[in-house]
């Protein structure tokens, strides 16, 4: 296992389209544990393959659910609601923004296993959906922050005068 290095906004990589998965390898085997060693090292809730620079409709994904999600050739069936609420990425370091997602998602995709399953999320674990199957598609939550990029810092700051 290993932790790899994480594509930043302005890396063309994160513009582009992913190609379904095919069948099960070795090589993508170990992307994905590479994937969850990756996201925990920076706290993360979800990873997107394009993000560490593969190409690959590969996303996983932990919202503290009790659930190490693995999400292959997702496809997103159905929405209901929404919900308007902070975001940010891996891929966007050290900012957030405030987007809104379907508060319930019902996604369609293939585990570790090529298994298909679908899953029916909502709260956090829709809006990580949401944002995974983004990243598989080039686009990234910036374009539909409601009111632009804000620093962590602020929020941090307003945590410690809470304290
Ligand atoms: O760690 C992450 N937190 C997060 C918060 C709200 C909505 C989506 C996310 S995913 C993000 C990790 C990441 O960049 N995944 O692509
Ligand atoms: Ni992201």
């Amino acid at each position: 296992m290993a932790i790899r290095n994480i594509r930043t906004i302005g890396d063309e990589i994160l513009t582009k389209e992913c190609k379904p998965v095919k069948f099960m390898t070795p090589r993508i085997a170990l992307l994905i544990e590479d994937m969850f060693e990756t996201m925990y090292s920076k706290d993360g809730a979800g990873l997107a393959a394009p993000q560490v620079g593969i190409l690959k409709q590969v996303v996983v994904i932990d919202v503290d659910d009790g659930n190490q999600y693995v999400l292959i050739n997702p496809e997103i069936l159905s929405t209901e609601g929404s919900q308007t609420g902070n975001e940010g990425c891996l891929s966007v370091p050290g900012k957030y923004g405030i987007v809104t997602r379907p508060e319930k998602v019902k996604v369609k995709a293939l585990n570790e296993q090529m298994k298909p399953y679908e899953l029916e999320a909502e709260g956090l674990l829709a809006r990580c959906i949401c944002h995974e199957c983004d990243h598989l598609h080039g686009a990234l939550y910036v374009d539909l922050a409601e009111d632009g990029l804000h620093d962590n810092s602020e929020m941090e700051e307003a945590e410690g005068e809470d304290a």
